[in-house]
């Protein structure tokens, strides 16, 4: 987020009167709590479809193994030529989303990540890759793994004060194979 220069605001610090438009990217409105309380214009979303969802336009594509491969589309079809930060957000979310293409139904992502190749800034995208864990991280993962307990199958730490923002340490927070996430992220730092 910080090298792509995205801004983003949690959904607390919205002003509600402020806007006329509400889109859901990535998820449905059963997916959180926080999600639940709105009438959304656009919904844009891969995952299975568990409950009805509904939205003014609504596009669920389970076929899809990554959002982006979707957002893709849609420039495509606008035909608007992505910027070199907007193809290596797009190719990265793909590249994470379908974890490298090992995950199923990758059929449209591989044609995304195709479109997307020439655009896409790889020395940004090297930096991206690269960012994931820095040194100073390491004792705070160490802490993690020692704080881990398990109630039945799930994993709970407890890390009190954290610095690292939550995303790099679990990808994908709603991911089912978030433990499993968390270990190849930290692996992946350590190597
Ligand atoms: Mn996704």
């Amino acid at each position: 987020m910080k090298l792509l220069t995205v801004e983003q605001k949690h959904i607390h610090y919205l002003k509600r009167s402020a806007i006329s438009k509400w889109a859901l990217v990535d998820s449905q409105p059963h997916h959180h709590k926080l999600f639940m309380d709105h009438k959304y214009d656009i919904i844009i979303d891969h995952h299975p479809i568990t409950e009805p969802v509904k939205a003014v336009f609504l596009d669920i594509r389970e076929d899809y193994g990554a959002n982006a491969s979707i957002m893709n589309e849609y420039l495509k079809a606008a035909k608007i030529k992505p910027s070199p930060k907007l193809a290596t957000a797009l190719f990265y979310g793909i590249k994470t989303d379908t974890d490298n293409f090992v995950r199923a139904s990758i059929l449209h992502d591989m044609s995304a990540f195709k479109q997307l190749y020439q655009f896409i800034s790889m020395r940004m995208l090297k930096k991206i890759e690269s960012s994931e864990m820095t040194r100073g991280m390491l004792p705070k993962y160490r802490q993690a793994m020692e704080r881990l307990i398990f109630i039945r199958d799930i994993a709970f730490v407890h890390m009190a004060r954290v610095e690292i923002p939550l995303e790099n340490i679990l990808d994908d927070p709603d991911d089912e194979s978030g433990l499993e996430t968390l270990v190849k992220t930290i692996l992946k730092g350590v190597k």
